[in-house]
């Protein structure tokens, strides 16, 4: 069974990071090992949260965790609240990852064009510090033009920007960047990549629905983690993800009782376990 830590807070209420990568994981068939950087009431969508920040306790549990001798077959982040935890994170990356350790990065900072609460160019900065150690990075249209210090979040890109802004991604340093929330076509969205090391394009897209959910990108790289660690090759990985990511949300706007803070991904997983099963990814 392989191994993945993925290392992001835990929102008690807000479907978001690790209450929805825990469970897309584990149904991936993959022994999920986590470690929380921070813990929320909420996640920072709500107009109050509380925030208890966990930061010094990484290192001792790493400490422990490496004594112990344990092995990762993929280290997965995503929500990190402070430069400091940049910093530790990327020291557990440095001592954690093996020759044949996957590295992903989810550069979680903002999305619609502005950054979350708490987050600014300078955070930016570091973030695409920790992009340069990661195989592959997986950030959102806005995140990918803060990382690259653009002055503004370009609007729908067309296919030759988004090319643009990949290559320079993988510049920062990772072999892989897969940008999410972009669009091939009029009524289409969905992901596009770029294989540094191949210099292969890949990209999977679908209906766009036009309607705002918070998550959606925790969701979005838990899945193609789950998939990539399986052993899909890059297209396939985000073509499962586009998909899981949009019956996720096509069954939250089918709730009526669908909530605002989050999507219901807990429909899809049985899609997403059957796909991985019949694909033999799992
Ligand atoms: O879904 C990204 C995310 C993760 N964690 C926290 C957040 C957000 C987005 O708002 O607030 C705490």
């Amino acid at each position: 069974m392989k191994r993945v830590m993925t290392i992001q807070d835990i929102s008690c209420i807000g479907k978001c990071s690790l209450t929805v990568a825990l469970p897309i994981l584990s149904a991936a068939g993959l022994e999920t090992a986590v470690i929380p950087t921070a813990l929320l009431s909420t996640h920072t969508a709500f107009d109050r949260f509380e925030f208890f920040d966990l930061t010094d306790k990484i290192q001792p549990i790493a400490d422990h965790l490496y004594d112990e001798g344990f092995k990762f077959d993929a280290i997965y982040t995503g929500y990190l609240g402070s430069f400091e935890q940049l910093n530790t994170v990327s020291d557990f990356i440095d001592r954690f990852k093996a020759e044949d350790t996957l590295v992903v990065v989810d550069p979680v900072m903002g999305d619609n064009g502005k950054l979350y609460a708490g987050f600014d160019q300078n955070f930016a900065r570091s973030m695409s510090g920790l992009c340069k150690k990661a195989d592959v990075i997986i950030p959102n249209l806005t995140e990918s033009a803060f990382l690259l210090g653009l002055d503004e979040v370009p609007q729908n890109p067309d296919l030759d920007a988004v090319q643009k802004m990949l290559i320079d991604l993988t510049r920062l340093g990772p072999r892989v960047a897969l940008m999410t929330g972009v669009s091939n076509e009029e009524g289409q969205l969905g992901a596009m990549g770029y294989d540094s090391k191949s210099g292969n394009f890949f990209g999977s897209f679908c209906e766009h629905i036009k309607a705002t959910f918070h998550g959606t990108g925790d969701i979005f790289a838990s899945a193609f983690v789950g998939a990539a660690l399986g052993g899909a090759p890059l297209d396939e990985a985000t073509e499962t993800a586009v998909q899981f990511t949009s019956r996720s949300i096509k069954a939250t706007l089918d709730d009526k009782d669908g909530r605002w803070y989050g999507v219901n991904f807990e429909f899809a997983l049985p899609w997403y376990i059957n796909h991985l099963k019949e694909a033999d990814y799992n």
